[in-house]
């Protein structure tokens, strides 16, 4: 891809992959990968032909942070005026569910990108931790706030505070990935499970994710109001009509994503 220097593009059925490709640095995020990342997301997101996205990195780290080297000179002025990390946020607004696929090294903004993801997959190689504070910053971009709402607050606060990594098994038992595999099977797992994930009517998709989405950024009233109303809204797709009939009809479905 002549469009992209830090990460690999790729569609394989329905499901777009974006792998981080920066070797020399275990993937460290800089401003450029943040650019690529989000601009290949949201390019998936647009594309209908895309039902998931699959981000992973290498066998050894699937990204080791922000890039220390690029921030440490930084100034305070400098970080707000220029908002250094503030382009995740449409990472994590895609509406597209994406599935993280976690091998190595998943520490500080590594660990928070997965936990911008819908699905973690993790291989049993795999090692997660927030170790900022060892920096002399904390996590910024949603360490603090997604970790207290995945793992509760006890949980979060130790690995936020104390900057200890977890390995796969750990991260699994405390509810920081939706699935251990083995680390040869790693990617063609998360192709699996992305794919049957992409062959879901989109619509249904996308309310799934914002009614989950909901869940975590409002009251419980509120998100039950939100999801009684995108169930509702899927009631004039065809794909629901599809959906309903092939049950009854003891057949396959087939979307047609509208
Ligand atoms: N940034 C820049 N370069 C990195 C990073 C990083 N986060 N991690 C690794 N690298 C580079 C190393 O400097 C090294 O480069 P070189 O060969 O030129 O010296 C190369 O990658 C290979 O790394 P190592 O030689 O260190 O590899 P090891 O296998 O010995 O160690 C580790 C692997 C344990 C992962 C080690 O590299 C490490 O501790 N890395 C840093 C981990 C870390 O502290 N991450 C948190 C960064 S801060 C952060 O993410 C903030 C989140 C968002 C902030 C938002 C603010 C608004």
């Amino acid at each position: 891809d002549a469009e992209y220097q830090t990460i690999r593009v790729e569609q394989r059925g329905r499901v777009g992959w974006i792998t981080l490709d920066r070797p020399e640095a275990l993937n460290a995020l800089n401003t450029a990968t943040m650019r690529e990342v989000v601009a290949a997301a949201e390019t998936f997101d647009a594309d209908e032909g895309v039902g998931a996205i699959v981000v992973t990195g290498s066998e050894k780290a699937f990204a080791a942070g922000a890039d220390i080297k690029e921030m440490e000179s930084k100034s305070s002025v400098e970080m707000t005026l220029t908002d250094h990390f503030g382009a995740w946020a449409r990472f994590a607004a895609v509406r597209t569910p994406v599935v993280a696929a976690v091998s190595g090294y998943a520490l500080g903004g590594g660990c928070e990108l997965a936990l911008m993801c819908d699905v973690i997959l993790a291989s049993d190689r795999a090692r997660f931790g927030q170790p900022e504070v060892q920096l002399g910053v904390i996590p910024g971009m949603g360490g603090t706030q997604r970790l207290v709402r995945a793992l509760g607050y006890y949980k979060a606060a130790e690995l936020v505070l104390t900057g200890r990594m977890i390995d796969a098994a750990e991260a699994e038992r405390v509810g920081l990935v939706s699935r251990v595999v083995p680390a040869t099977d790693l990617l063609d797992e998360a192709q699996t499970v992305a794919q049957t994930i992409a062959e879901k009517p989109l619509p249904a998709l996308y309310a799934a994710k914002a009614a989950l989405d909901a869940a975590l950024e409002t009251s419980l009233a509120e998100g039950l109001r939100f999801e009684r109303q995108a169930f509702a809204g899927l009631f004039d797709t065809a794909d629901q009509k599809e959906g309903m009939a092939a049950f009854r009809e003891k057949r396959a479905p087939s979307f047609t994503h509208r």
